[in-house]
């Protein structure tokens, strides 16, 4: 019987490489995400099953937990940033919804499929966070302190789950070319297009590859965390273009 994985944020970027490369790891999977569309047009490609989710909406994801039975891996990956304003402009709506999505979002996914993770007898969390969730930028104040909330509740797990058969792993990227700027710059392609101007940001697949391969360590090993960034980006914001 193969084992199951459960990907957030699976319509695009990083996720949508992620469900494709533990799907060529033997993973049968479940794609979670708003853009129900673009899951099924996935799971036609990988097979698998898309379910809509909304991880800022606590019904949607026990409803995604009632309806599957049995979790081996589980990757938090939904998630992103809205904005860049300075914190004097701050905005409260983009900040609520960076922190439902991003911590919230992975508090609940995580404790709702607990109980299937710990039953599997081999259960795997790899929560996607970021650089900023140990780095800051200015603009940055209200992605970096979700990223910086979901990397402490990740640490948290590692040290909860100690004695359960269940790993914890936190990826943390760098600058990588999916939606994320588009999302963050509310559609704006020029500015998207600005953040990767002169210098090559990684792609969704070589990211996910960090997961895959962390997932497909034997299960006694169990990476802590990996942070990838490109070559030509040292921090957030030291970034070298050509
Ligand atoms: O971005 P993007 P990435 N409920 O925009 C989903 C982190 N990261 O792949 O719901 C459920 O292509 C959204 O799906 P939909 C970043 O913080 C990135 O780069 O259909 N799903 C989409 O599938 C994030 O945690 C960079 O709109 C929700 C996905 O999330 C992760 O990498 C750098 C949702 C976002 O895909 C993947 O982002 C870094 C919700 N409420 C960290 N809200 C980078 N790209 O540079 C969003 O350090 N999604």
């Amino acid at each position: 019987m193969s084992r199951i994985a459960i990907v957030t944020g699976a319509s695009s970027g990083i996720g949508a490489a992620t469900a494709r490369a533990l799907s060529r790891d033997g993973f049968e999977l479940v794609l979670g995400a708003r853009r129900l569309e673009r899951l099924e047009a996935l799971a036609a490609e990988i097979g698998g099953r898309a379910v809509r989710l909304d991880v800022a909406d606590p019904a949607s994801v026990e409803e995604l937990a009632a309806a599957v039975s049995a979790c081996d891996v589980l990757v938090n990956n939904a998630g992103g940033a809205l904005g860049l304003e300075p914190l004097a402009a701050a905005d409260e709506e983009k900040w609520r919804q960076m922190y439902e999505s991003n911590v919230l979002g992975t508090m609940r996914m995580t404790r709702a499929l607990l109980p299937a993770l710990v039953a599997s007898g081999d259960g795997h969390v790899v929560n996607v966070t970021s650089i900023a969730g140990f780095e800051t930028y200015r603009g940055g104040a209200g992605y970096t302190a979700a990223k910086h909330a979901q990397r402490a509740l990740t640490r948290t797990l590692r040290l909860e789950l100690l004695g359960q058969p269940v790993r914890v792993t936190e990826v943390a990227p760098g600058m990588v070319e999916t939606e994320f700027s588009l999302v963050r710059f509310d559609g704006d392609e020029e500015a998207a297009d600005r953040v990767y101007e002169g210098m090559r940001p990684l792609s969704g697949e070589e990211v996910a590859e960090c997961i895959r391969w962390a997932v497909a360590q034997p299960s006694h090993v169990n990476v802590d965390e990996i942070v990838v960034r490109p070559r030509a980006q040292a921090t957030a914001t030291e970034v070298h273009r050509d």
